[in-house]
């Protein structure tokens, strides 16, 4: 996706080809521009003749004007690094095509033509994992957004529709396996060893949903009858030694075909769902349809070598995909500015069959958790962008928390202002309309509109308006009547200097004291800058509830005395409010401590309320236990240095790190006894045993921080007890903090016990990248040196890297150090794989809201990869935009 070298305009049309010398600065596509590619592309066919050096590609596209376009008497095919072997049109061989950087320029003089073209690519040196290459032997491919120009000359843009037929031939001992998308319609042997393979995908898509795969691989197979009565065939293909760990993914998969059918009325529309993991792979996953292909990460587990926290992503990350067979698939969008009315609802669509299987309250602390700790950072600094982009340099840099999970967050809106009914009427009218189509944002706000009888006029801002909106919310009391004035503000972001206020829906509740109970949770609509609600009925001030349930992705700034927050934290009856409740009285002690300072008497007072909270829910019997342990989860350094106009990370760590040993000091007896009953507890995969070991490893954690050397004993039993990687990874993560002999030994029998699984080494990288070991920096040091470690393999990248980068005590160490690891990482990987390469930038981007010490150390840093030669449109995009 990253080495597009030639990027589409937008309308297809030659305008960057008039000869000009190549910018510097690669150009800004704006979402503006978009104008209808003047060519249709109907059917295309494909010839694969495979090999894993060199690989033959012949398509053969059927193409005709577009009546809908401006006329051009040239089709502008993109490509990315090829170089035509041969040209045909209308069975011709032609030579006046020219090229455009990697495009190929052919003139088409009538209404309809044959072009086909053949071109050769050496997978196994394709680093970028784009495209067509090579990973453990087999051949795949990953076509978003823009990796089909790297396989052959295509308009690869969302908006051209064809039909696809693939012939795939090769070496039968070393691609035993050939698959495609749709059906495969015919096979055969060929001369030698080799044999060929041809697919059918009846359904017209866009190129970047294309899939081959070519390798040795078994499959878990099993079937799902769909609604009106279909027979399905589904897969899971993999390596024959991961083959006993794909059951989960698999009943994930036939969970998500039945709740897509009963939730949204959406059925499955081929004969055959294939899913293929790879180990080598840029993202999560990819929906291609019916082949989705999948990073091995979000496919294989089992208890021995897979957390609760893994199955659940696993679950999550095949109803995701799933999901995009209708929204994304059937539906697609026009052009990448309109990549949220994909990514976005299809968020929502998985957070919303993840609340169903797992529960509601839990889920959904747990995915404001991310928009918090990565949505809200990025929509406050210098890469903020609305959910709708109006422009880009490269779009794989716009595959984003913002678009993702705001974009769920925006749609999620809808879906409560109309109520699920309403909304389930807006979807279905949006999927009528739109099907086969490739649509924009506006197509579905307008479904909305439409379907679910919403008036979204206004609402729209929040599709053009970046950053996260501030309300601010004060009950005053007279008589019997509360008011409740709320007032919003949305920050400037990047090009954005002046803001609308926008239409927010705030569910609310006001307690009375006395009772703790409400007359009834409502909804009310702040949709001006500022609203005064009266209530009237209330003898004594009321307590507020707001934002329950997290019905508006905004930032709330409630003005209440703290045992309001410690009355919520303990008896609010909506479990998300009461963990916000327990999450601002956190924040609110440790931003003032890490700020501006408190006296002893303030700090004493902060501490008290947050153990009397903290004490009530380790001991709340009315508590499951994986709401208890989501809301004994303290808020994060990134977070909390979200809430600093000027954050010092070292300060923070020292304050968060400082309450925690309190707390473990103040309720050690507590926190040891639920250590304790949890651990009695055996394993399953039911709801309490999986509360049991969140709670066990999360007690640990804590009384790490009071008692190390006691605690190191605890965590190495921990470890040697365990019969599932959830309590030893646990175990194995505090102990990594510790500096104890019990590390050591855990550490080296932790990486004997699973050296042949990558997924588990993934871990062990990650486990000493995070940890609060003072000598962190000089761990990761040395993880970069060890035998296991490759810039080739993403997850072993994001393993040791990402892992670090989220080590605020590790990566903000105040010599500058961290900063420079990364920086060196960024510039190391770039040439290998620039996607990768990209995602780490924004970590360093955060500087201006860093002490000024820091704040100079890390924009030191993005100078010097500004500087370097050669860089990525990616890297140099973040890098340009971060520098500000
Ligand atoms: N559409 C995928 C995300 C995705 C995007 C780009 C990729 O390139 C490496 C891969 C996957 C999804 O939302 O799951
Ligand atoms: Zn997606």
């Amino acid at each position: 996706m990253d080495i597009a070298r030639t990027p589409s305009t937008p309308d297809g049309n030659p305008q960057l080809a008039d000869a000009a010398p190549e910018p510097k600065e690669p150009p800004l596509i704006r979402r503006e521009d978009y104008r209808p590619f003047p060519w249709l592309v109907p059917e295309i066919a494909l010839d694969f003749d495979l090999g894993l050096e060199a690989t033959r590609v012949t398509a053969t596209l059927t193409v005709a004007r577009n009546a809908r376009a401006d006329a051009s008497q040239i089709i502008r095919l993109n490509g990315d690094g090829l170089q035509p072997l041969s040209v045909a049109v209308d069975g011709e061989l032609v030579n006046d095509w020219t090229m455009d950087g990697g495009d190929l320029m052919l003139p088409l003089p009538g209404e309809a033509h044959e072009v086909a073209i053949v071109t050769e690519i050496d997978p196994s040196a394709n680093s970028q994992l784009m495209g067509l290459y090579a990973s453990n032997g087999m051949l795949c491919t990953q076509c978003e957004a823009e990796g089909f120009r790297r396989i052959t000359f295509f308009p690869d843009r969302p908006d051209v529709l064809s039909i696809y037929r693939v012939r795939m031939e090769g070496s039968k001992a070393q691609f035993p396996v050939l698959l495609s998308n749709g059906n495969k319609v015919a096979e055969g042997e060929g001369e030698g060893d080799r044999h060929w393979a041809e697919w059918h995908d009846p359904w017209p898509k866009p190129s970047y949903l294309f899939a081959l795969v070519a390798g040795d691989l078994v499959a878990r197979s099993d079937s799902f009858a769909t609604m009106s009565g279909r027979e399905v065939a589904l897969n899971v293909w993999v390596r024959a030694e991961d083959l006993p760990r794909t059951g989960h993914a698999m009943e994930s998969l036939k969970k998500s075909m039945k709740w897509d059918e009963e939730t949204f009325g959406r059925e499955y529309d081929l004969d055959l769902f294939n899913i293929v993991a790879v180990g080598d792979f840029n993202m999560g996953a990819m929906e291609n349809k019916g082949l989705n292909v999948f990073n091995t990460k979000y496919v294989l587990a089992d208890p021995e070598t897979a957390t609760d926290g893994d199955f659940d992503a696993i679950e999550g990350v095949i109803a995701h995909e799933y999901f995009h067979n209708w929204s994304g698939n059937r539906v697609t969008c026009r052009d990448w500015f309109q990549l949220s009315l994909k990514e976005g609802f299809t968020v929502l669509r998985d957070q919303l069959f993840s609340q169903d299987m797992q529960g509601e309250a839990v889920k959904r602390i747990e995915d404001v958790r991310v928009l918090r700790s990565v949505q809200f950072p990025e929509d406050s600094g210098p890469l903020a962008h609305p959910i709708r982009p109006d422009s880009f340099r490269e779009i794989s840099n716009f595959y984003t928390a913002t678009i993702y999970n705001k974009g769920a967050e925006v749609i999620r809106m809808m879906r409560t202002m109309a109520g699920p009914q309403a909304f389930r009427q807006g979807t279905d009218l949006y999927f009528d309309r739109h099907d086969g189509e490739a649509a924009t944002c506006e197509d579905f706000v307008k479904a909305m509109e439409d379907g679910a009888g919403l008036d979204l006029a206004k609402f729209r801002l929040w599709y053009s308006q970046a950053g996260t909106p501030k309300v601010s919310a004060v009950v005053s009391h007279d008589g019997d009547v509360a008011t409740l004035t709320l007032r919003q503000q949305v920050p400037p972001t990047p090009g954005q200097p002046a803001k609308h206020p926008m239409p927010i829906p705030l569910k609310l509740a006001l307690f009375d004291r006395e009772s703790a109970t409400h007359g009834g949770e409502r909804l009310v609509m702040l949709d001006g800058a500022e609203k005064t609600i009266a209530f009237e009925g209330f003898a004594q001030p009321p307590v507020l509830s707001i934002n329950r349930g997290f019905s508006a992705p905004v930032s709330i700034e409630r003005h209440v005395p703290r045992e309001d927050l410690v009355f919520l934290a303990a008896r609010d009856d909506d479990a998300f409010a009461r963990s916000e409740a327990m999450q601002e009285l956190v924040v609110g002690h440790l931003v003032a401590a890490a700020g501006e300072g408190l006296d002893e008497g303030e700090r004493g007072e902060g501490r008290a309320a947050i153990r009397e909270a903290l004490a009530a829910i380790l001991t709340d019997p009315a508590l499951d236990d994986l709401m208890r342990g989501e809301l004994m989860v303290l808020p994060g350094e990134t977070y909390l240095a979200e809430q600093m106009l000027v954050a010092d990370p070292g300060r923070i760590h020292a304050e968060r790190e400082s309450l925690k040993a309190w707390l473990a000091s103040e309720l050690g007896r507590e926190l040891r006894d639920i250590h304790a009953r949890a651990s009695s507890v055996p394993y399953s995969l039911d709801r309490d045993a999986r509360g049991a070991r969140k709670v066990k490893t999360l007690a640990l954690s804590l009384l790490a921080a009071g008692d190390p050397e006691q605690t190191a004993d605890l965590a190495a039993d921990q470890y040697d007890a365990a019969d599932n990687m959830t309590d030893r990874q646990g175990a194995l993560m505090v102990l990594a903090g510790l500096p104890s002999a019990a590390r050591t030994d855990r550490l080296i029998d932790f990486y004997r016990r699973y050296r042949e699984n990558p997924l588990v080494i993934d871990k062990w990288f990650s486990l000493q990248a995070m940890s609060l070991h003072p000598d962190a920096i000089e761990h990761v040091r040395a993880l970069r040196q060890h035998e296991d470690f490759t810039l080739r393999n993403p997850n072993r990248v994001r393993a040791l890297y990402m892992a670090f980068a989220g080590n605020p005590h590790a990566f903000h160490a105040a010599s500058g150090e961290g900063y420079r690891m990364i920086a060196d990482l960024i510039l190391e990987l770039d040439p290998i794989n620039a996607q990768t390469a990209a995602r780490f930038v924004p970590p360093l981007g955060r500087w201006r809201r860093m002490e000024p010490g820091r704040a100079a150390l890390m924009r030191a840093e993005l100078e010097r990869i500004a500087a370097a030669p050669q860089l990525s449109r990616d890297t140099h995009e973040q890098v340009t935009r971060s520098l500000g």
